[in-house]
C-alpha cells in the first residue's frame, strides 16, 4: 500500500473557491448563447447554468475526496492497526460521513435551486435564489470543516506510514541494537535496504528483498522497535510494534553472544522471551557474529534456545546466512 501519493485535503473555502470560478465560467458561456428572449429567460438560464456548474464541481472534488481516501475498514490488517494506533479511529469514520453529508447536500441543493431560478417570476427572485443556493450550500461545507480537517490530519500521519508489501511472505528482524541485524538484513538480502519511516521509531525501517525458488521475500529490519523490552514501552507504541505481527510470517531473532554490542545474553534472552509471547509468530534465533564468537558463550545460550530453531552465523562474513535463508522459507 502506498500513502504517499494520497491528495491534500483543503479548507471548506478552497473548495467553495473552485467550484463558484467554476460556476462563472460556465455563466459567461450561458450569456453568450441565450440571445434574445426577455431578460428573465436570459438571467434563468445563466444563473441555473451557473450553480449547475458549481455543484458539480464541488461533487468532483468532495466525491473525490472519499474515493480516493482509503477505506480504513479495508485495508490489510497491518495498516488498520497502524491507523488506529496513529489517529482517532472512530473520528475518521465520522468524518467520512460528514464529507460524505456535504456531497449529498450540495447534490440536493443544487437540484432544488435549480428548478427554482428555472421558475422564477421575476429577475429578482432569480438572483435571490441563486443567492440562497450560495448560503445553504457554503453553509453545508462549512459545517464539515472539522471533518475535513481531521481527513487531512490522517493523510498526513498516514504518508509516513511504511510502504511495504502486504502480499509477500515477510521476516521481521528483531534483537536488540548493535547485535548485526542490518547486517544480516543485507547479507541475506545481498543489497541496500530501502528505508522508511514508522510510528514512534526515531530510527526507520529497512527493508529488502530476495527472491528464492521463484518466490520473492521481504525482510524487514526494525532499529527502535523490537531491540528493547515490550514492557517498557507506552500502550499506542506497543500497539504499533505488534502491528508487525500482522505482516510476518516468521521473526528472526539476532543474538550477538559477543558482548561487543553492549548487551550481556540474559538481556538478550529476556526480550526473545517477550517477543515470544507477545507476537505468536515463528521465531528462529540467528546468533551472530560466529566468526568471533567464542565457543564457550555460543553453548551457554543453548539451553536457553531449546523452543527455536537455531542457527549460528555471522552476517559480517556471510556464514550460515544462506542455512538461515533456507530454513525460514521452508
Ligand atoms: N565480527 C562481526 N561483526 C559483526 C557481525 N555482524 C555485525 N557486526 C558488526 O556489529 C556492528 C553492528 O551491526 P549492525 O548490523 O549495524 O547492527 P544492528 O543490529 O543493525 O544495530 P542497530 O541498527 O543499531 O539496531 C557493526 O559494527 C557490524 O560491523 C558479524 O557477523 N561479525
Ligand atoms: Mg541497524
Amino acid at each position: 500500500m502506498n500513502f504517499q501519493t494520497l491528495q491534500k485535503i483543503e479548507s471548506p473555502e478552497f473548495y467553495l473557491d473552485i467550484a463558484i470560478k467554476r460556476g462563472k465560467k460556465e455563466a459567461e458561456k450561458a450569456k453568450l448563447k441565450v440571445r434574445g428572449g426577455d431578460r428573465l429567460r436570459k438571467v434563468a438560464v445563466v444563473e441555473s447554468e451557473r450553480i449547475k456548474a458549481v455543484g458539480r464541481e464541488l461533487h468532483g472534488m468532495l466525491s473525490g475526496i472519499i474515493k480516493n481516501f482509503p477505506e480504513v475498514d479495508k485495508l490489510q490488517e497491518f495498516y488498520r492497526e497502524l491507523v488506529k494506533c496513529t489517529t482517532d479511529y472512530d473520528e475518521l469514520k465520522r468524518s467520512f460521513g460528514a464529507v460524505i453529508w456535504a456531497d449529498r447536500q450540495a447534490a440536493k441543493f443544487m437540484k432544488l435551486y435549480y428548478s427554482r431560478i428555472r421558475s422564477s417570476n421575476d429577475v429578482k427572485a432569480a438572483y435571490s435564489n441563486k443567492k440562497s443556493y450560495y448560503g445553504r450550500v457554503s453553509s453545508a461545507l462549512k459545517q464539515v470543516r472539522k471533518g475535513l480537517a481531521c481527513l487531512e490530519a490522517a493523510r498526513k500521519t498516514m504518508k509516513r506510514f511504511p510502504s511495504v508489501k502486504t502480499d509477500l511472505k515477510t521476516l521481521v528482524i528483531a534483537g536488540f541494537p548493535n547485535v548485526g541485524k542490518t547486517t544480516l538484513l543485507k547479507a541475506m538480502t545481498g543489497s541496500e535496504p530501502k528505508i522508511a519511516s514508522y510510528p514512534f521509531t526515531t530510527q526507520r525501517l529497512m527493508i529488502g528483498y530476495f527472491v528464492r525458488e521463484g518466490k520473492k521475500l521481504q525482510v524487514i529490519d526494525t532499529p527502535g522497535l523490537l531491540d528493547r523490552p515490550l514492557e517498557k514501552r507506552n500502550r499506542i507504541e506497543l500497539q504499533a510494534a505488534l502491528a508487525l505481527k500482522h505482516l510476518a510470517g516468521k521473526i528472526i531473532f539476532v543474538i550477538d553472544p559477543t558482548g561487543s554490542s553492549g548487551y550481556d545474553a540474559e538481556e538478550q534472552l529476556k526480550l526473545l522471551e517477550g517477543i515470544n509471547e507477545r507476537f505468536g509468530l515463528g521465531i528462529v534465533v540467528a546468533v551472530n557474529k560466529a566468526d568471533i564468537a567464542e565457543k564457550e558463550a555460543v553453548e551457554s545460550l543453548m539451553p536457553r534456545l531449546k523452543k527455536f530453531p537455531v542457527f549460528e552465523v555471522s552476517a559480517e562474513k556471510n556464514i550460515g546466512v544462506e542455512e538461515l535463508a533456507k530454513s525460514v522459507c521452508d
